[in-house]
């Protein structure tokens, strides 16, 4: 039903890391993480700069130029940003320039691989750990 791009990426000897990125399915972030919560290992979440490079080298091999939902989140009351899929604060962080700006509470990819805080009724395609 969903049109799977599935790529893996050996970053070292020792780390391993999978996303899928179904890039045909434009939901809101909440649709996105129960989807991923239910088919994969949640939505995506990056923990270092090993994990964000094989989210760019993912996100640029499967040719979607676009925004894309990824896994972090806060609440209206709380400055902390959050990684869905584990409920862990998030330490290290890859957010664009001048973000977050306030503008949301659900964190997208850019286009060129940064993050930022956007509106969570918006409809992007998205990013799940497998
Ligand atoms: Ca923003």
């Amino acid at each position: 039903m969903f049109n799977k791009i599935i790529f893996y990426f050996k970053i070292s000897t020792t780390f391993l890391r999978k996303y899928t990125i179904i890039s045909d399915q434009l939901v809101q972030w909440e649709e996105a993480r129960v989807i991923c919560n239910a088919n994969h290992h949640g939505l995506a979440s990056i923990s270092n700069e090993n994990e964000q490079q094989a989210l760019e080298e993912s996100v640029a091999a499967s040719g979607v130029a676009s925004d894309l939902w990824i896994g972090g989140f806060r609440l209206i009351a709380d400055p902390t940003w959050k990684w869905a899929r584990t409920g862990g604060n998030i330490s290290w962080t890859r957010w664009a320039p001048l973000q977050p700006d306030g503008n949301g509470l659900c964190m997208q990819l850019t286009y060129s691989y940064l993050w930022d805080d956007d509106s969570c009724i918006d409809f992007k395609p998205f990013i799940c750990n497998v």
